[in-house]
């Protein structure tokens, strides 16, 4: 083969060796197989330059100088191919995908049911009144008239914390506070977070409690159950049957439990209520008149109706939810359930 036919060769390998380089290892060989400065195959065209006849090195020089260039923008070309390719190829959107749907947030099935408590005793002239859940054992305790051996005062029912301080177990100091503050007539409601010891299915050491207060002259029983029958249609549905059993409380007398047909069989008897076709949902009664006395109020002069119900009770009977926990464990897919 004339060196001049070799070279002609030598350019076509070189196109067809270029064409399998995909990747930038392969690149990297294929430059040191062609320029490479020891074993290249053009440095080695070049040196033979001495070998060629005299009167073909004119021609020879300028072939290896074509094939020279032919390499060198060839590699050119291929390296900025490859790098190009490198770059990460954008997704592309499929435009025929259904569209995520924001995540809506809902009111938390407590926070509803109080809610509809506090609309329907605005209706009936109440305000809403407020304290603290860190209180003493006076406002908790003594100001409404539990005897100081009451059991409610251990340790077992009640969390203590430093400097004679405890965490309310019931919304009633607020009420204490509002009497203290506050001259007759009183319509009050207090919502909030109360604490017991206590831990399991249907209680949770934090609960949330509504309690309703009105102290007026000439406020009788007959008013208290007056007022629980319009709160408890309103709450429960106008088909709801409302009956009282006697009890008793230290800070009301007379002190009566509040039963309801069952939300879920209508009082044929269902597992909810234990067959009794009753829910108990609520305590309530005359405040007591040493309680009266002790916030400053006259009780030859005035009287009053007091109630307390559970908000987490009543959001579970609402709502079919079996645990109490799952209201307090934040898990979205509850929200999600009960949402409208
Ligand atoms: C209840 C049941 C009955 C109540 C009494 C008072 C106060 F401060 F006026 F004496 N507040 N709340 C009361 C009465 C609470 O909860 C089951």
């Amino acid at each position: 083969m004339s060196p001049l036919t070799e070279l002609a060769e030598l350019s076509r390998q070189f196109e067809a060796e270029a064409a399998e380089v995909a990747d930038p290892a392969a690149w990297e060989e294929l430059r040191i197989r062609w320029l490479g400065r020891k074993q290249g195959i053009v440095r080695a065209r070049l040196a033979a330059f001495k070998e060629v006849p005299p009167e073909e090195r004119r021609d020879y020089g300028q072939a290896v100088n074509r094939l020279k260039e032919q390499v060198e923008s060839g590699l050119a070309d291929l390296e900025s191919r490859l790098t190009t390719a490198a770059v990460p190829v954008v997704e592309a959107v499929d435009v025929t995908l259904p569209g995520r749907r924001p995540m809506i947030g809902s009111i938390h099935p407590v926070s509803r049911v109080a809610a509809d408590v506090v609309e329907i005793f605005d209706g009936l002239g109440y305000s809403v009144a407020e304290g603290p859940e860190i209180e003493t054992d006076y406002y908790n305790f003594e100001a409404l008239n539990f005897p100081p051996d009451h059991p409610a005062r251990d340790t077992q029912d009640t969390f203590f914390l430093r400097d004679e301080r405890l965490l309310r177990t019931h919304t009633s100091p607020v009420q204490i506070r509002t009497m203290k503050e506050r001259r007759p007539p009183i319509r009050i409601l207090c919502l909030g977070k109360t604490f017991r010891h206590d831990n399991d299915l249907r209680h949770s050491p934090m609960f949330h409690q509504v309690e309703g207060l009105a102290v007026a002259e000439g406020i009788t029983f007959g008013h208290l159950k007056g007022t629980l029958y319009a709160f408890l249609k309103r709450l429960f549905g106008p088909e709801t049957e409302v009956r009282l059993r006697p009890s008793f409380f230290p800070f009301t007398e007379p002190s009566a439990e509040v039963d309801v047909t069952c939300t879920f069989c209508h009082g044929d008897g269902c597992q909810t209520c234990s067959q009794t076709g009753w829910m108990e949902i609520l305590g309530a009664g005359m405040v007591d008149p040493r309680v009266l006395e002790g916030c400053g109020i006259d009780p030859d002069r005035y009287s009053g109706f007091a109630f307390g119900m559970g908000l987490d009770r009543v959001a579970m009977n609402r709502y079919g939810i079996p645990n109490i926990r799952v209201l307090f464990d934040n898990d979205e897919r509850l929200l999600r359930q009960v949402k409208r």
